[in-house]
């Protein structure tokens, strides 16, 4: 206890403002309560697995000191972006990773708002909402920021008639939440409430209020105010804290005309995932004609054909996985391939998948084809390892913010080639970001690649694959674009 009030005294500020001990002041508490629809024994620290669901109850106590006349309104407001991610880094997010998130979750993990008059993703703004699905891919009115808008798409193409937000399909982030006021123990049994329910972001916020200016005593036993439940992904592992976010956004209000407040202190649940599922914590392209192949999520801008023919393509059609053990047993069954770019093209299909160690290399029906994403996902863990070919890409622009970077094929990659040529590039582009014409070193010969690739001259550009589909057109690859999908990988 006494190390407690310490802590309290070192990190709350109400105890301070308001002069009470800080061993009477409020608290709000996360506590596992059900696991996998079984009652367990109250607890802030609980050890799960993949796909456990876990019940938590949000209880606060310890009001009596700092509202002599009760409570009248609780508000909790969960940490829930930081705590429902493990990494912080939204990149591929390697190693311990993972999420544990609401039931019925399957928004992103953060809003992506668009400047223009309508929100792609999230739509928190009020009077920024998506109205239709068109708005979440960057069309309808949401036209200035399209490329922000397809940064978080297409995982989330989805305008949801509920807030209006974007999201995958079925998103129902209601099933995550409840305040249940029939409970015995809810903080204002019995009273008639005013409730606020805001799943809007993973920050959801419980609110109660009596409707009456009465105030509840608080008698010395945590109250119930509210319930989260969640779910372990399969890829989760390692610890995760769920908190509360700090005043103002969680308080509890007396029933004065001064509707005095204070702000709880705070005790999170601690969800440890052990033992873990297999970790894929590494990839990239596998071995193909030429001597060099791109990184997972770089682009491909070399010519996606020979020097002097228009095929057999000699792009990559293998990813190589790594992953923190032995992979033996895998198979090429726990592997699906996705294509983000333009619609109609069906995704190749995985035809091997050799394991070797702690590596399986995983082989697709046709090389990539040009101007799409091929994104590989393990199944058993969901997460993707992309690549894509996008011609005369040099360079992609550094984004403005909030626009992510600019993908395109356009004269000032040119430009970019010329000035990795005179050696002011820092570090040097990497081969497949400069030997254009497939010649495997990187000379002037790849700056008139790329002017070719631009105008059409190239003769081959979009070429065909002995018959296999591609996209329409032949002409050049001027103004061609890839969605940013990297380094969003959220599955
Ligand atoms: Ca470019
Ligand atoms: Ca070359």
């Amino acid at each position: 206890m006494r190390i407690v009030s310490a802590r309290v005294l070192a990190l709350c500020c109400s105890a301070v403002i308001f002069g009470n001990s800080a061993a009477d002041a409020a608290v709000l508490a996360l506590k596992a309560v059900k696991k996998n629809g079984g009652a367990i024994a109250p607890t802030s620290n609980l050890t799960v697995v993949a796909g456990d669901t876990i019940e938590a109850d949000i209880l606060v106590s310890g009001w009596g000191a700092e509202l002599p006349l009760g409570a009248r309104g609780v508000q909790s407001a969960l940490l829930g972006v930081s705590g429902f991610y493990q990494c912080d880094d939204e990149m591929f997010c390697m190693g311990a990773n993972g999420n544990i998130l609401p039931l019925g979750w399957k928004g992103p993990r953060e809003p992506i708002e668009c400047p223009g008059p309508n929100s792609c993703v999230g739509g928190t703004t009020p009077g920024n909402p998506c109205t239709t699905n068109a708005n979440c891919l960057g069309g309808g009115t949401c036209t200035g920021p399209s490329a922000a808008c397809l940064a978080a798409n297409p995982n989330f193409p989805t305008c949801t008639q509920v807030y209006h937000t974007c999201a995958s399909a079925g998103h129902n982030p209601i099933l995550g939440a409840k305040i249940d006021v029939n409970r015995p123990d809810y903080i204002f049994n019995g009273q008639s409430v005013n409730l606020v329910m805001d799943d809007r972001t993973l920050n959801y916020r419980y609110f109660s209020l009596i409707e009456d200016r009465i105030g509840i005593p608080d008698t010395g036993v945590p109250k119930y105010v509210g319930t989260l439940s969640v779910q372990v992904s399969n890829h989760a592992c390692g610890p995760f804290e769920i908190g509360f976010q700090g005043g103002p956004s969680s308080f509890i209000q007396d029933p004065s005309q001064k509707n005095t407040r204070v702000f709880p202190t705070s005790s999170p649940l601690i969800l440890t995932v052990s033992p873990c599922n297999i970790q894929l914590i590494d990839c990239s392209p596998g071995p193909v004609l030429s001597p060099s192949s791109p990184e997972h999520c770089d682009i491909d801008a070399r010519i996606p054909h020979g020097p002097q023919l228009p095929f057999p393509r000699l792009t990559t059609n293998q990813m190589v996985m790594r992953y923190d053990r032995s992979a033996a047993g895998t198979l090429s069954t726990d592997y699906d391939v996705a294509l983000f770019g333009p619609p109609g093209l069906p995704p190749p299909g995985v035809t091997g998948a050799l394991v070797s160690g702690n590596e399986v290399t995983v082989s697709l029906a046709q090389r990539i084809f040009p101007l799409y994403w091929t994104c590989i996902r393990d199944k058993r863990v969901d997460l993707r390892c992309c690549m894509a070919s996008l011609p005369a890409d040099v360079e992609d622009l550094p984004p403005v913010p909030p626009d992510p970077p600019t993908i395109v094929s356009q004269f000032s990659d040119v430009f970019a080639i010329l000035h990795n040529l005179q050696g002011v590039t820092v570090p040097p582009l990497p081969p497949q970001r400069c030997d254009i014409d497939r010649s495997q070193l990187c000379t002037g010969a790849d700056l008139l690649m790329t002017g070719d690739l631009l105008v059409g001259a190239d003769g081959f550009a979009h070429p065909d694959n002995g018959g296999a589909a591609e996209p329409a057109g032949t002409g050049p690859y001027n103004g061609d674009s890839l969605p940013p999908l990297c380094p969003d990988q959220a599955p």
